[in-house]
């Protein structure tokens, strides 16, 4: 990114968007017609995604349905949804409160909801077949319990999670501690997807490969960390092709769309990072150091600052971090 920006009270933290898009330039990537995130013949009339928002978990409701997702201008896929946007809405609540979070399915085929981590009673951890039967097309399930830990958590569909997570369903869940007194607490949930789809063929592909390489520059190293994870996970149980994923993602934008996340000079900054994907992904900060504060919703004990240290964070992990926005230094 070399976006000039910014005024004096102003922080860019752009480095850390970069580094998935860099990610993404050393792979081969051979055009196909089949795509994961096909959602068959509910692709053609498509409402697009709005942007995620903010619900309280003390009463929420999470609305699963279809929807194209534009992760960049000119590149929208077929997703599914929760309220119509990937991630879904943000479920925040405070520790000791009871959530309630209806799931209504829209969509053609059955859904649940499970909270990734969080201890919840039997009933109500969304494993359709072993603790509820999966919420049936038109049906609704109100999920229930109390919010008894804080921390970084996620939620998302166990039904067929392999496609349906891949899909788009899911979500982050924040339960409030206080780990740190932060003057600006952000969520960004990692994610890949495969560009090839019957709406965009090959032709948009090869210019996709062409704007993410002209953002390679410097990562090299991460580049070579993360491809090489890619080659290790080829391919899931269930057949799912790793190395087909091609775009990478931070709330559903690639680093072409992104927006810088804006902070105060001198403030304290938390970001909770989650990886709501199937590969793992490495980020750095450019001109910060950082600590990690908690782990998988867990609070780290004396946590260590360190700089220019590359976090990769694998499927399903969460890592928070807390720094200080003192640095001006930018990619
Ligand atoms: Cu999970």
């Amino acid at each position: 990114m070399n976006k000039v920006l910014l005024g004096k009270t102003i922080l860019g933290i752009f480095a850390l968007m970069s580094i998935l898009a860099g990610c993404s330039t050393a792979k081969d990537v051979k055009p196909t017609a089949a795509s994961s995130k096909e959602t068959t013949a509910e692709a053609v009339s498509l409402k697009r995604t709005v942007k995620p928002t903010e619900l309280n978990g003390e009463l929420a409701t999470l609305t699963a349905e279809a929807s194209n997702l534009e992760v960049e201008k000119g590149t929208s896929l077929p997703v599914w949804t929760f309220n119509n946007s990937v991630p879904g809405p943000q479920i925040r609540i405070k520790k000791g409160k009871t959530v309630n979070i209806t799931v209504k399915n829209q969509l053609t085929v059955p859904i649940s909801l499970h909270i990734h981590g969080y201890p919840v009673p039997f009933k109500m951890d969304g494993v359709p077949g072993i603790t509820q039967n999966a919420i049936a097309p038109g049906k609704s399930f109100t999920y229930t319990f109390k919010a008894t830990v804080p921390g970084t958590y996620w939620y998302h569909s166990h039904q067929d999670s392999v496609n349906q997570v891949d899909k788009g369903l899911y979500g982050s869940f924040i339960v409030e501690d206080e780990l740190v007194k932060a003057d600006r607490d952000y969520t960004l949930m990692l994610d890949e997807w495969m560009s090839s789809s019957p709406e965009h063929g090959h032709e948009g592909m090869k210019n996709m490969n062409m704007d993410m390489s002209m953002h390679g520059m410097d990562h090299s190293s991460s580049e070579t960390d993360a491809n090489g994870q890619h080659k290790q996970s080829a391919s899931t149980p269930s057949g799912h092709d790793m190395s087909m994923y091609d775009l990478y993602t931070i709330n559903g934008q690639t680093i072409n769309s992104s927006q810088p996340l804006q902070v105060t000079q001198g403030g304290t900054v938390r970001l909770r990072l989650i990886n709501a994907g199937y590969l793992s992904h490495s980020l750095h900060l450019h001109g910060h150091r950082y600590r990690i504060i908690a782990t998988d919703g867990n609070p780290a004990s004396d946590p260590k600052w360190v700089k220019d240290n590359l976090l990769s964070i694998a499927p399903g992990e969460r890592v928070d971090i807390e720094f200080q926005a003192l640095s001006s230094e930018l990619l």
